[in-house]
């Protein structure tokens, strides 16, 4: 079938919109029409040229809400109808991993996901005849996508798609991160580097796990304003102090913060966030993703003297058994999303999404269809 997309053609170039091919779902995967999606900073990443694993031509997106249209050979947890987030951290239940109950890192169909193709390492997409990579598994940036059946979580349809969305990366990550990774306990302090759709949800989850201090840090000040509405109690921008933010921290907390986040995908800034963490029992987790070939440093001293330092993926939600109740939260007002929502537009306007993204001027613009 035929397909309005956005296609990345090469990197740090805009996204063409053309019309793509579309084959239908194969063995164990499902064709899913997309209703919105939000763009995430890793789609501007990945278009960078950043990403070891970004492939050209391909279609972006990975942060969408949708609905089955057909389902492929053996499929039997969606059907036509069902509404659908996609997920980029797939749920097999059945693979070494999904069975240690210690992480959402799926691996069924990480391999080949990695590698821009399906499961059977073939490509549903085509222009002109030509191949085009999926992404992430998910490829929400196109009207028509197919994805595995173990990439999709089955939702409420009575669920906001124009909110919910966001539910299938950036709000997720940010809530889990706070209570999975660093599981944030009442009073514990916070710090939050990077005010984006990452770092808002992170104070959304720090405030809802009834942090005490939590402590806003952007050199963008305007985004200052979201992240009180959202829960943050102190605001402090890097480029207002001559020394280094961790000493800044440091400084503002006595000891440091009990927990620290970065969500800019900034080595340095990760030194800092682990740098400022409280001594003998700080905790820092990555959850920013960085370039091709950036890599992290601190004195070992740091981790000797009780800091620890993790990262997350997805927030370590299992998206399948764990995402419907987050879209259930949602339509009961107990997770917010309408905040992350600040531009809305067709597919046509993409390439001002990202723009406003790199102006800073976005939080989330959510594409529709
Ligand atoms: P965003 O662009 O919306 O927000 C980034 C924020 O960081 C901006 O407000 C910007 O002003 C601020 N910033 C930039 N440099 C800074 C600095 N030196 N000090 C302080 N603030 C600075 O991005 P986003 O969509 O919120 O994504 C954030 C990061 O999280 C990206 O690296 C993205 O790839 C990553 N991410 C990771 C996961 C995961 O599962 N680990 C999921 C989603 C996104
Ligand atoms: N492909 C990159 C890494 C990109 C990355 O870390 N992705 C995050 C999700 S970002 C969502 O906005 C992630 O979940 N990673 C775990 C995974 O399995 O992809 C690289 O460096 O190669
Ligand atoms: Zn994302």
């Amino acid at each position: 079938m035929k397909s309005r997309a956005a296609v990345a053609f090469a990197p740090g170039q805009p996204l063409e919109i053309v019309e793509i091919d579309v084959a239908p779902p194969r063995k164990g995967e499902v064709l899913v029409r997309i209703t919105h999606t939000g763009v995430c900073h890793t789609d501007a990443f990945t278009l960078s040229g950043d990403d070891p694993e970004g492939l050209f031509p391909c279609v972006l997106g990975h942060e969408g809400a949708g609905v089955v249209v057909e389902v492929g050979e053996g499929v039997t947890s969606v059907e036509p109808g069902d509404h659908v987030i996609p997920l980029y951290t797939a749920e097999c239940g059945e693979c070494l991993f999904c069975k240690s109950g210690k992480t959402n890192l799926c691996v069924a169909v990480r391999a080949t996901q990695g590698k821009g193709v399906m499961p059977d390492g073939t490509t549903r997409f085509t222009y002109d005849g030509a191949p085009v990579y999926h992404y992430m598994g998910c490829s929400t940036f196109s009207e028509y996508t197919v994805v595995a059946e173990v990439s999709l979580a089955k939702i409420d349809p009575r669920a906001n798609h124009e909110q919910v969305c966001l539910l299938g990366c950036g709000v997720t990550t940010g809530l889990g991160a706070v209570k999975n990774a660093a599981r944030v306990q009442e009073g514990d302090s916070v710090a939050v580097f990077g005010l984006g759709g990452i770092g808002l949800a992170v104070i959304q989850g720090a405030r809802r796990a009834k942090a005490g201090r939590i402590i806003a840090i952007d050199t963008n000040p305007d985004k200052f304003e979201k992240a009180r509405a959202m829960g943050a109690t102190d605001f402090v921008n890097p480029e207002d102090h001559d020394k280094p933010i961790q000493q800044v921290i440091v400084e503002m907390t006595g000891w440091g913060v009990d927990h620290s986040f970065e969500c800019i995908g900034n080595v340095e800034v990760m030194r800092a966030a682990l740098e400022c963490a409280h001594r003998g029992w700080g905790q820092s987790v990555i959850i920013g993703v960085a370039g091709a070939g950036q890599e992290i440093r601190t004195r070992p001293f740091q981790l000797v003297t009780g800091r620890k330092w993790m990262g997350t993926a997805f927030g370590g939600v299992k998206g399948r058994s764990q995402l419907p109740g987050m879209v259930e939260e949602a339509m009961r007002g107990e997770i917010q999303l309408a905040p992350f929502v600040t531009h809305t537009m067709g597919l046509d306007e993409i390439n001002r999404a990202f723009e406003l993204m790199h102006e800073g001027e976005s939080i989330r613009s959510v594409i529709h269809y």
